[in-house]
């Protein structure tokens, strides 16, 4: 393997100044509380970290440079796209992953299948400029999978979706289109659609190598959190892949693009309202509410752009004073 196979490229290398030319660039593969670890092209290494870091501002997939000799981590370069995400009650977003190029958000064919949590992941991915695509799993369990895929391919313009067994090596062919040397895909989704089982197919990994897998309760389809970490692997074939713990909520905040990008059709239509501050709900004039009476627009959609939008701005810290609803910068530093 080389650094290019690894996702390094001409805007990671334009970030290295001379004086950094004794140093090496690794690309974070694991982040614990306490220390993390990286990929060389030829190994993994545990990082030496400095007093003074916090290691919730690090993410999986992150290129940072590093002294050669000693592991020791020296800085952090700039980003291509972030991962991330507010959790209830967390001052800071938690980092999912770094630099992705493409995000498989994984659901199942199955009960547990949910048009407004996938909606969720779509602008987490909008937002942070990955391309997203859905991968409909254990479609190999159901009878007709098209009926699966008919439920999520309106959900955002142009939607990619596809649908495989995680489990079996077809799934590799499935992916290959987004899988090439140089391209890092990550897998987020809810507890037990199969993010590992397709690690592990893409990885060729089996045995101890391998993800742990774990079963789903009869019940509710729900899975056992089994992955309890973030972790980055190479692909069989090219590629990188990092695996991600099931989320059971998703919530939104900082979103801007994200929404936009995900509800085009109702974006689209704003600016034909009566009023530029138009909500959409009551006013005389609206053009999203016309379209919803003359059955172009669905209206649960629009009930689901509400309910999102109206979480990110309650999500979203803002400021109130001279300069109005100017965003604060959240607090950097140890969670
Ligand atoms: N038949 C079939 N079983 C699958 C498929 N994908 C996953 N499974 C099974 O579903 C269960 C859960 O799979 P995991 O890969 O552990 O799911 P996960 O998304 O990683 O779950 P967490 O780590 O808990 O977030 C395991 O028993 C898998 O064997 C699939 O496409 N077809
Ligand atoms: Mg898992
Ligand atoms: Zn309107």
């Amino acid at each position: 393997m080389n650094l290019a196979a690894l996702g390094w490229s001409p805007f990671f290398a334009a970030q290295i100044a001379p004086e950094d030319a004794h140093l090496q660039p690794v690309r974070i593969s694991n982040v614990h509380r306490a220390r993390m670890s990286a990929q060389s092209p030829a190994e993994t290494l545990r990082l030496m970290l400095p007093h003074h870091i916090s290691t919730a501002d690090y993410a999986v997939g992150d290129w940072v440079l590093i002294e050669p000799e000693t592991t020791l981590l020296v800085r952090r370069l700039e980003r291509n796209s972030l991962l991330q995400r507010r959790t209830e009650g967390g001052r800071v977003p938690q980092l999912i992953a770094a630099n992705v190029d493409t995000l498989f958000i994984a659901t199942s064919c199955n009960e547990d299948l949910n048009p407004a949590r996938l909606e969720r992941y779509l602008a987490m991915a909008n937002e942070a400029g990955t391309h997203p695509v859905i991968v409909l799993t254990k479609a190999d369990k159901v009878e007709d999978p098209a009926f699966w895929r008919d439920q999520v391919t309106g959900l955002q313009r142009g939607l990619e979706v596809v649908t495989l067994d995680a489990t079996s090596e077809s799934a590799r062919a499935v992916l290959a289109p987004w899988c090439g040397a140089g391209q890092t895909v990550a897998l987020v989704g809810s507890s037990g659609v199969g993010k590992s089982s397709l690690l592990n197919t893409l990885t060729g990994k089996t045995g101890e190598e391998a993800q742990l897998t774990g079963g789903i309760r009869e019940a509710d389809a729900k899975g056992r959190h089994t992955t309890t970490s973030r972790s980055l692997h190479a692909i069989t074939g090219g590629g990188t892949v990092i695996d991600t713990p099931g989320i059971r909520t998703l919530h939104v905040s900082d979103l801007s693009v994200g929404l936009d990008v995900l509800f085009t059709e109702i974006t689209e239509l704003a600016p034909d309202c009566r009023f530029r501050d138009c909500t959409h709900a009551h006013e005389p004039g609206c053009a999203v509410q016309a379209a919803v009476k003359a059955g172009t627009l669905d209206p649960a959609r629009l009930e689901r752009w509400r309910k999102l939008s109206e979480e990110n701005i309650s999500n979203t810290p803002v400021m109130t004073g001279p300069r109005g609803n100017r965003k604060v910068k959240a607090p950097s530093g140890r969670r």
